[in-house]
């Protein structure tokens, strides 16, 4: 693999394509999860890769619905595995909530090598026999009945939108974690979180333990995703705007 040069202008977004492309050949993160990581890129350079105000306080509402839900989940796929892995385990401190693994391109070495993955970094991941109880026709709808089979909400980190959509037709909340905001997942979810993943995962981990009970339980009523899908699209446009005005 091509060594790095520290003093690269784009060290750190090469050391996670480093990282991703590595986990990939270890089979960790599906071949497809790299094309999906590409994409979160260039939408987070339409963000200037940094947390917006608006995603800042999305990540404040998402804190005070997992500590204010009964039986929160957080349901980890080969990306966000790969990607924060050392981050999970606080937030799971933190919120509460139990870990589930959750694939779209279900295998189980897959299954295997993320959940040992995320035990060594100190997450308790919940394990059992899985049962088709999501509506989809592919392997997404088999979950835990004991885990997202009866939590009340789901934190679906970089999820492919049709789950999203299932989960909500079963009743249940949806907090994703998505640099698109135009994704299906994103528009359908209880709350869509326009941040890159390792930058949202640690800010909701912080919320989570600086939220009094009182306030997440107002924080978490009456979530208006749509304000956080608009002033996501507005950053963007705005960002590219400023950039147009600055060119020479
Ligand atoms: O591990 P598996 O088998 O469950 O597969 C996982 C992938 C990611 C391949 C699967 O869920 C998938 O195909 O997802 P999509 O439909 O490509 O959606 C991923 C979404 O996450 C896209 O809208 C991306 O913009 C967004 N995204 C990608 N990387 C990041 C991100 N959002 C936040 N942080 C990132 N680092």
């Amino acid at each position: 693999m091509t060594e790095i040069p520290k003093d690269h202008p784009r060290y750190a977004a090469l050391m996670v394509r480093d990282r991703l492309t590595k986990a990939m050949w270890a089979k960790l993160v599906a071949p497809e999860g790299l094309i999906a990581q590409g994409r979160g890129e260039a939408f987070d350079y339409l963000l200037g890769e940094q947390t917006t105000a608006s995603a800042a306080r999305a990540e404040r509402t998402a804190a005070a619905m997992l500590l204010s839900a009964e039986r929160p989940v957080i349901s980890v796929n080969g990306n966000t595995a790969a990607l924060c892995a050392h981050q999970l385990a606080a937030l799971q401190e933190a919120s509460g909530a139990a870990v589930e693994v959750n694939l779209f391109h279900r295998t189980e070495e897959r299954m295997e090598k993320i959940t040992a993955l995320l035990e060594e970094h100190g997450v308790t991941v919940l394990t059992g026999t899985s049962e088709r109880l999501i509506p989809l026709s592919h392997d997404r709808a088999l979950c835990l009945p004991d885990g997202i089979g009866r939590a009340d909400l789901v934190l679906v980190p970089l999820e492919d939108g049709d789950r999203c959509e299932a989960l909500r037709r079963m009743g249940k909340s949806v907090i994703t974690i998505d640099l698109n905001p135009l994704s299906r997942t994103a528009r359908t979810a209880t709350l869509a979180v326009i941040d890159e993943v390792t930058r949202a995962v640690p800010a909701i981990t912080a919320a989570c333990r600086t939220l009094s009970e009182e306030e997440a339980r107002t924080l978490a009523v009456g979530v208006d995703n749509r304000i956080f899908l608009e002033e996501a699209l507005r950053a963007m446009a705005g960002r590219l705007g400023e950039v147009a005005d600055a060119l020479e």
